[in-house]
């Protein structure tokens, strides 16, 4: 078995030890880091969200698959991150009221701070009151909504809805399996990304305008 399939193994088992040993392997071997975030361990994670979906694994087993998946996370982020990079932008970026998906935002988080970008993650399960509070004590240029169940997607308008009284200092940009460019713009939404390299790309037009 190559080293990205042993990682993906390892997630889908939830051995967080297996998977920071075999990230730290892949490392060594000189894959560079998309390949093993996407070749290993989001392939790893994908099973985990069909098995679960299919009522095969159960909350605890995505918990420790979810946690195997941070610690190869935290073995690729130095090679994401170039901490010589001069600052870009602000952008802060939470996941929604009344949910508690952050893997998806860490990732874009980790992307935008390898971009150049300083990064406010204001956490999971974040209220509108809260996005509010950042802007005005940490001045983003970018605010980032992400939300991972339909359900939360009310939320997220909701959000979006109030934070159009601070449309002349920020660009809101959302994003999450859910949602969609339609949504965003039925919203109001400036943006939308269906993934953490898309992300970037997005940010950084939105920044140039
Ligand atoms: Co949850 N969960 N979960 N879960 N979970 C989903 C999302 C689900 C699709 C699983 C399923 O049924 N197949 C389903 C939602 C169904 C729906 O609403 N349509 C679901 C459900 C139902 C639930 C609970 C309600 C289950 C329950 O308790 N009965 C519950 C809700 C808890 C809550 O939030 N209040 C719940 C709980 C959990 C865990 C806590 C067990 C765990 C979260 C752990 C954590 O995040 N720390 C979990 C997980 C891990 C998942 C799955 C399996 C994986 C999500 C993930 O991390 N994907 C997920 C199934 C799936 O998606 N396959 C599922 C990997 C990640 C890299 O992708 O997050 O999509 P993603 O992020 C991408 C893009 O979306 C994008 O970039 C990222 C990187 O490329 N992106 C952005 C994300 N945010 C962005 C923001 C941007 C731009 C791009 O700009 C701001």
């Amino acid at each position: 078995m190559s080293v990205l399939e042993q990682i993906k193994e390892f997630v889908i088992a939830g051995s967080a030890k297996k998977v920071k040993e075999y990230t730290e392997q892949a490392v060594a071997e000189g894959l560079d880091a998309s390949t093993i975030l996407n070749d290993g361990l989001i392939t790893g994670m994908n099973v985990v969200g069909i098995r679960f979906k299919a009522n095969e694994v159960y909350v605890p087993e995505v918990l420790m698959s979810a946690r195997a998946m941070h610690t190869g996370l935290a073995v690729v982020k130095p090679l994401i991150v170039n901490a010589g990079i001069k600052e870009k932008g602000v952008v802060a970026i939470g996941t929604v009221q009344g949910d508690l998906h952050d893997i998806g935002k860490n990732l874009v988080i980790m992307m935008l701070e390898g971009a150049g970008y300083k990064v406010i993650d204001i956490g999971v399960d974040v209220s509108t009151e809260k996005f509010i509070q950042v802007i005005e004590e940490q001045q983003p240029q970018i605010v980032g909504v992400s939300a991972l169940l339909t359900t939360t997607m009310t939320q997220m308008q909701h959000t979006v809805e109030k934070l159009q009284a601070y449309r002349d200092k920020i660009k809101i940009i959302i994003g999450g399996a859910p949602v969609t460019q339609a949504f965003a713009d039925e919203i109001g939404a400036d943006g939308y990304a269906a993934d953490a390299a898309s992300t970037v790309d997005l940010v950084q037009k939105l920044t140039s305008i």
